[in-house]
């Protein structure tokens, strides 16, 4: 068990191990700018399937669509790993969904509350950020050559730690849990939940995964707000469809897919 701010046992995380096919190479960094970036140069340079990037502290730990990622050392868990999948670009989001579905899983098995999936890449509990992903990929018009994807887990970042910018936005499996956190065994349960979905994915297609990605999506049927780049928009969230993109019903029954933005619940889920 690490106690708080002893690194993660990287011997235990390797013995450790049952994979299929993540995690069988390991990169251990006390320090990177950022481990997407990281994984990024390895898989130009041709990186394999499943190589994992495991990092203690980010110095520019990366969100989406520029922001960014607070990451101080030995708290909390970065990671970053390798896919090669055999997908087309269009469903590339389905690694996003798959992802969120193992995250849940994992941390729903470290706290006694249950885990939410807010489209597309987060994982709230109690309404409170605790977990993010960000999945890059790298495709031409008709191929992925890889996906890189990359989680963030507050795991034992205590809330007068955290930046002003996120201490009533964020939460942590401390203080859910009111202990600490042993960061290997999470990291490794992570690793091995992801690729047991990554395997469910493959092997039984998109539609088993959506319907157990839907018992962690908390505002169907709900009223949302949907911040997109251009525009905002409103309606009805009615799930996910088939590439992973969101539902929105507008009050005249006219449904419309949205395939990126921010959610912002108008209504408390259920
Ligand atoms: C995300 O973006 O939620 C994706 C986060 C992915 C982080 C991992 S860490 C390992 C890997 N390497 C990287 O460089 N990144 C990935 P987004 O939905 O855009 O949310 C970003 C927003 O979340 C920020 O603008 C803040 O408001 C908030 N935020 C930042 N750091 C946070 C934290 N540690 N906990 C909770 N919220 C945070």
């Amino acid at each position: 068990m690490n106690g708080l701010g002893e690194p993660l046992d990287c011997e235990m995380f390797e013995k450790g191990l049952r994979t299929r096919r993540l995690g069988k190479k390991i990169h251990y960094l006390s320090e990177v700018d950022s481990t997407n970036l990281y994984a990024r140069n390895l898989a130009e340079e041709g990186g394999l399937e499943g190589e994992v990037v495991i990092a203690e502290s980010q110095s520019r730990g990366k969100g989406r669509l520029g922001r960014s990622w607070v990451s101080p050392a030995k708290r909390n868990l970065y990671l970053s790993v390798i896919l090669r999948p055999k997908l087309s670009p269009l469903h590339a989001p389905q690694i996003t969904l798959m992802s969120a579905v193992a995250l849940a899983e994992t941390i729903q098995s470290f706290i006694p509350l249950p885990p939410e999936i807010k489209w597309p890449n987060d994982i709230l509990v109690g309404g409170k950020k605790v977990a993010g992903i960000l999945t890059e990929s790298s495709c031409a018009a008709d191929r992925l050559f890889f996906v890189i994807l990359g989680i963030g887990v507050n795991v034992n970042f205590p809330r007068e730690e955290m930046p002003e910018s996120i201490r009533d936005t964020a939460t942590s499996l401390m203080t859910l849990s009111g202990a600490l956190v042993d960061r290997t065994a999470l990291a490794l349960q992570l690793i091995q939940n992801l690729d047991r979905c990554y395997g469910d994915l493959e092997g039984h297609g998109f539609p088993a995964m959506a319907e157990r990605w839907s018992g962690f999506f908390r505002l169907q049927g709900k009223r949302v707000k949907v911040e997109m780049m251009d525009q905002d928009v409103q309606g009805k969230a009615i799930g996910i469809d088939g590439d992973g993109a969101l539902i929105l019903e507008d009050e005249t029954g006219t449904r419309r897919r949205i395939v990126a933005g921010d959610v912002i619940p108008l209504e408390p889920g259920r």
